[in-house]
């Protein structure tokens, strides 16, 4: 397939975002990104629901070091499908400063998984969004999940609140780590004590090898750029509750918003109102994401 143009329906990344006024501290990881194509080099899939514009490797270690992070971690994204090649040229290339989160198929071999492993992946990622995959069953995954477990790595999973209730015995079934995407995607216009929220809070209060990543107040917030208030209050309650199991991340190049693309500082400027103390940032920023996915160093 060599539709590389962009969806009439889909921004690309803002090429000049603001430098944050937030400094980041030493050793801060961007803990949820992707990279896309080029795809004259790494064709997107032909199963894919959305086609973005290219987004590639340079792009990224540029925002890297605009915004002052030491180091990504690359997840892929679902308009790669399993071809994980642009990843794996993405983490090869950043020697070390950068790791992977992969999406592999249940027929994946141990020598595939072991070549992943040793480019920098640490992670699959399982994804049950609608608009963006057709989900499996649990059965799917299981065999995935048997097939990682010697190599150590956790399952990061994305899915939309609704989803919880229906996916929360296989996901409490996991013994990995596992982390959720974009606090598990809550309805920001319920209360952070309604019973939704609760849900997850509920989740992580009695599952602790859950993890979440506070991620994306431009997907889910209502009151909008350049501060995404109204999602302050949910990412600031997970960061406080679990300060140990929190990751950051830009989300970069934010694939499928169609109203604006936001700007990468604005969104780091962001952090010091959820992480509200210079610990709470060190964890989130720079422990938290190097005890996971560095661990060996
Ligand atoms: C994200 C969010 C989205 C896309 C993907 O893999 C993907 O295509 O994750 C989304 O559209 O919500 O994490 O990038």
């Amino acid at each position: 397939m060599a539709t590389y143009t962009v969806d009439s329906d889909w921004l690309a990344f803002d090429p000049e975002p603001s430098r944050p006024t937030f400094v980041l501290p030493n050793g801060s990881v961007d803990a949820h990104c992707h990279v896309f194509g080029p795809g004259d080099r790494f064709p997107y899939s032909p199963t894919r629901k959305y086609t973005p514009a290219d987004a590639t490797k340079e792009d990224l270690f540029a925002l890297r070091d605009w915004l002052g992070f030491s180091a990504n971690v690359i997840v892929q994204g679902t308009c790669h499908g399993s071809d994980n090649s642009a990843m794996i040229d993405a983490l090869v290339v950043a020697k070390g400063r950068a790791r992977g989160v992969a999406t592999v198929e249940p027929g994946v071999s141990a020598a595939q998984l072991n070549e992943l492993h040793d480019a920098g992946v640490r992670a699959v990622r399982f994804n049950y969004v609608r608009r963006l995959v057709d989900p499996e069953p649990d059965e799917y995954y299981l065999r995935i999940v048997e097939k990682i477990a010697p190599l150590g790595w956790h399952v990061d999973v994305y899915f939309e609140a609704d989803d919880l209730a229906r996916r929360w015995d296989f996901f409490t079934s996991l013994e990995s780590i596992v982390v959720v995407d974009h606090m598990g995607r809550p309805d920001i216009s319920q209360p952070v004590d309604g019973p939704e929220f609760g849900r997850f809070l509920r989740l992580m209060r009695e599952h602790q090898n859950i993890w979440a990543k506070v991620t994306c107040p431009e997907r889910l917030s209502l009151s909008g750029p350049p501060e995404w208030s109204d999602t302050v209050p949910f990412a600031r309650r997970l960061v406080e509750e679990f300060p140990d199991r929190v990751l950051w991340g830009t989300d970069w190049p934010h694939p499928n918003l169609k109203e604006y693309m936001p700007d990468d500082g604005q969104l780091v400027d962001v952090i010091p109102r959820i992480a509200t103390t210079t610990d709470l940032q060190h964890r989130l920023l720079v422990d938290n994401p190097t005890r996971l996915f560095w661990k060996e160093n």
